[in-house]
């Protein structure tokens, strides 16, 4: 489709490409869209907007965000759910394209895989935003900015507070998030740098449980068939999979919480709940709340302001001592 998509405006299709005075039609700002093909008032613009799917409570929090913003600011907004499947999000971007909207909001399933399409994207000037996961690119003009926490810092938060608890010995388990997002290898990634700083730490356990909470489940009732004797602590990628996790601990006959410490990252409604219950240690909050975020870059770009490559959401930590203060004014 994306050829059709250059076909058509190559062949004096509907839409001819406006080239910037370097002759690179890029769409990276918008002296290149040339005269007044780009509105640059928020409420003037038809904005796409690629979900990559509907997981859990984050993800859900991170939609209504976005959406709820674009309605408040009276903004046009496309929504695509990509329903988890990385085809399905390109296409969905493809479709933005074609119907020539004036930005794209992506939040990329996986990291790889997404070049031809951002070269589309570019090609038809059409300036894309990512939000919360990163894509893995060999040319960063092919997106504005990617507005996101710093996930190796979540994953270094979240072994620092067990190492802290434990004393700096535990053997854990690792439920990992969506194998190839960003948020799984980087949450990894930092959490095995910090817990290599305490030889009693490893990790005797580690898989995928795609930040899903029956999959959570699911996995750690594997983990504990084998190493139910020997576990002190899991690490969850995400709230979603440790309540799968804390439920499977249940079952198993073990107090979690208390046997079998859980840390995990998020910091939704149901982690606070779990927090004061007893059965969730800490989590490591990675705000899901970016509507009033990306909406303001998308204006700060359309009036020619040259952005970040990463602006950061901020990030911190919660755990028994804090949460039942704390649940009253949380927000997701
Ligand atoms: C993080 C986001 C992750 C959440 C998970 O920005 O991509 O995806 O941590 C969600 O809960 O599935």
């Amino acid at each position: 489709m994306a050829a059709g998509v250059l076909a058509l405006w190559g062949c004096g299709g509907e839409k001819q490409e406006k080239a910037s005075p370097d002759g690179k039609a890029d769409g990276s700002n918008p002296s290149d869209r040339g005269g007044g093909a780009r509105p640059t008032e928020l409420g003037a613009m038809t904005i796409g907007f690629s979900q990559l799917g509907a997981e859990g409570d984050w993800r859900t929090a991170e939609t209504d965000s976005i959406r709820g913003e674009a309605q408040r600011l009276g903004v046009s907004l496309k929504f695509a759910d990509g329903q988890s499947r990385q085809e399905k999000q390109i296409s969905d971007v493809k479709a933005f394209i074609l119907q020539d909207v004036d930005a794209i909001i992506l939040a990329p399933i996986v990291e790889t895989g997404w070049e031809p399409v951002l070269r589309d994207a570019k090609r038809a000037n059409i300036p894309v935003f990512l939000v919360d996961r990163g894509v893995d690119v060999s040319d960063e003009s092919l997106y504005v900015t990617l507005i996101a926490s710093d996930f190796v810092e979540e994953g270094r938060l979240a072994a620092d507070w067990m190492a802290y608890e434990l004393g700096g010995k535990a053997n854990i388990a690792e439920l990992q998030g969506t194998v190839g997002a960003a948020p799984a290898i980087d949450r990894k990634r930092g959490f095995a740098e910090e817990i290599a700083k305490h030889e009693g730490m490893k990790i005797i356990a580690s898989q995928s449980g795609d930040f899903r909470r029956s999959v959570g489940k699911e996995v750690m009732e594997g983990i504990l068939a084998a190493h139910a004797d020997e576990l002190d602590a899991v690490f969850a990628h995400n709230d979603d999979m440790a309540m799968g996790a804390i439920e499977a601990i249940a079952r198993h006959g073990l107090e979690p919480g208390v046997d079998i410490v859980v840390v995990s990252i998020d910091g939704v409604r149901a982690a606070f709940e779990a927090m004061v219950a007893g059965t969730l240690n800490c989590t490591v909050e990675c705000n899901p709340l970016l509507g009033p975020k990306v909406f303001d870059a998308i204006r700060r770009h359309a009036t020619g302001e040259e952005l970040p490559k990463w602006i950061r959401v901020e990030d911190q930590v919660f755990d028994q001592t804090t949460a039942a203060d704390v649940i009253g004014s949380r927000r997701y």
